[in-house]
């Protein structure tokens, strides 16, 4: 059999204030073009559909109309809810949708729902195992030791009693690390990290499983082994340098006989790339392409440029963040962020603000506004 691997869709996403909807749209027709030329049976679908609990309207629709086109297309659907899913509202209909193949699981009740299908192997388990709170766990199973998230997660798998003698895939949404080091994060991922986290499960707590589809981290990645995996966001979610750096890809995974599992990575093209373009404004105005591109510009002026935004945004419209790199912003960065304000008064601190990014201070109308409002959110007397 064979699967493809998909989460952290982040259906409805706005970055840096723009909505992702067309370019969600764009790619999960790619997608679907991906399935129908591949030959896949049915799609692993591991969190984070929506990016919000209660979802927009429009990102609603593309869901709907992604998951009709996948049933029309014949093809199964497993999939569990995220952190940013609501789980009763993404469990809504899925003992209906389950007549056409579409397995959905939102909540947890402390059993993992599994599905059995079959092929000239024999049959294949998948488990499908929501996005869960270890101290939910205890919740449902009082006798299991739930002290760290890793525990909480063995009750959970050896609750299940997993036949590992037989082929099983498991779809989850979870911190997963393996042995020797952390997974890479792509700077969009909005989960609370502990430092030095109990927050995480070892990649072994899955060993039983022949594929683990998981969720959470956007940056693809394999976690331990190449057979449990994150498959990352389907588009790039935040202007992270590194992540800027990626290409997307979506795992097929074919399923042969017990411990026949192969993996291939697709490369996805999005309709508008994300860039990080660096220079001086002139130049990069000047020399400007693909400009329906998101941009994320650095500029090197020394000069703090008279409504760079704005002139960037006639070449490249969607223009997400500006910064500059210039003797200026290398001395603020120097100092690191909380000493440069140590020590300085109120006034000192907005007049250093507006000297870097306007290159004079305040004038008299100014003060008065800023001082009011300064005054009103009770930041001075
Ligand atoms: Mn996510």
């Amino acid at each position: 059999m064979k699967f493809i691997h998909l989460g952290d869709l982040h259906l409805g996403k706005n970055v840096n204030d723009f909505s992702m909807i067309e370019d969600q749209q764009y790619i999960l027709d790619q997608i679907a073009d991906i399935i129908e030329a591949q030959e896949i049976d049915a799609v692993l679908l591991a969190g984070d559909i929506y990016d919000r609990s209660i979802p927009s309207e429009e990102a609603v629709k593309l869901f709907d109309g992604f998951l009709t086109k996948l049933a029309a297309m014949g093809r199964s659907v497993f999939a569990v809810s995220g952190n940013h899913d609501s789980d009763e509202r993404l469990h809504f209909g899925s003992s209906l949708f389950a007549a056409k193949n579409i397995y959905i699981n939102g909540r947890y009740d402390g059993e993992i729902p599994c599905v059995t299908v079959e092929d000239d192997h024999g049959p294949l388990h998948i488990w499908l195992l929501p996005y869960i709170k270890a101290s939910r766990v205890g919740h449902f199973l009082p006798e299991a030791d739930t002290s760290t998230y890793d525990k909480a997660f063995r009750a959970v798998i050896d609750h299940a009693d997993v036949d590992g003698a037989e082929r099983n895939l498991l779809v989850l949404h979870q911190f997963v690390t393996g042995a020797a080091k952390e997974p890479e994060l792509a700077g969009s991922e909005t989960m609370v990290l502990n430092v030095g986290t109990i927050d995480k499960i070892g990649a072994d707590c899955f060993d039983v499983f022949d594929y683990v589809a998981m969720g959470h981290i956007h940056r693809a990645q394999a976690v331990g082994r190449e057979t449990c995996r994150y498959v990352g966001s389907m588009l790039k979610y935040s202007l992270d340098r590194n992540e800027l750096a990626q290409t997307k890809t979506v795992p097929v995974i074919t399923m042969g006989a017990k411990g026949d599992v192969e993996v291939q990575l697709i490369p996805l093209q999005p309709l508008r790339e994300i860039r990080h373009i660096r220079g001086h404004l002139r130049d990069l105005i000047d020399s400007a392409t693909d400009t329906e591109d998101y941009i994320y510009a650095t500029l090197t002026d020394e000069e703090t440029q008279f409504d760079a935004m704005a002139r960037l945004q006639e070449v490249y419209p969607r223009v997400m963040k500006l910064d500059y790199d210039n003797a200026a912003s290398r001395a603020l960065g120097a100092e690191g962020g909380g000493p440069v304000t140590e020590g300085k008064s109120f006034h000192q601190l907005i007049g250093e603000f507006f000297q870097l990014y306007q290159g004079s201070q305040p004038g008299e109308k100014e003060w008065a506004i800023i001082e009011e409002t300064a005054r009103e959110a009770g930041v001075i007397e």
